[in-house]
């Protein structure tokens, strides 16, 4: 299982402004198969609080920032977003909590999987027993 981490985007800065790149396989682990944004979320409010079954993804603040939370089950680290250059890769069993969205901030998001509910543990207690059961999570050992 391929421990969280940040990436580093591909930069091509000009005096016209500034492009950042992500490649399958030269950035990411993992084909994109789907790409959402995050946008519009009220002063004070929360989102996620949920794992995924299968799900890779890159999390990237485009604009403004936020902080994630991720839980293996084990250890918990907050991670604070807020370069449109730098993306948070998030693999399989690992429960997210973003908070602390800064005004008008946008977070786009690549994943490896087609949209699936099945893939959610929406209850802590159920990703609990099976990050147990899996053993030490991703979050271990990962520096
Ligand atoms: C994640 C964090 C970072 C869809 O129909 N298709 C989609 O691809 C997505 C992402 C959502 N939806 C629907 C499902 C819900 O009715 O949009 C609604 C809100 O989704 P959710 O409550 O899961 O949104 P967040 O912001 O809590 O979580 C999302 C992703 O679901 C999740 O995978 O890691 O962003």
């Amino acid at each position: 299982m391929i421990a969280p981490q940040i990436i580093k985007l591909e930069e091509h800065r000009d005096e016209v402004g500034c492009i950042f790149v992500v490649e399958t396989s030269q950035h990411i682990p993992f084909e994109v198969k789907r790409y959402y944004s995050i946008s519009d979320v009220p002063d004070g409010a929360d989102r996620g609080s949920h794992a995924h079954r299968r799900l890779e993804q890159l999390v990237i603040a485009a604009y403004g920032s936020f902080d994630i939370t991720l839980d293996d089950g084990f250890e918990r680290r907050r991670h604070r977003l807020s370069d449109p250059g730098v993306g948070l890769y998030i693999g399989p069993m690992i429960w997210r909590d973003l908070t602390n969205f800064s005004s008008g901030a946008v977070a786009v998001v690549l994943a490896s999987r087609h949209y699936e509910e099945s893939d959610y543990y929406r209850d802590y207690d159920e990703f609990l027993r099976d990050a147990a059961r899996a053993g030490r999570g991703p979050l271990s050992g990962d520096g």
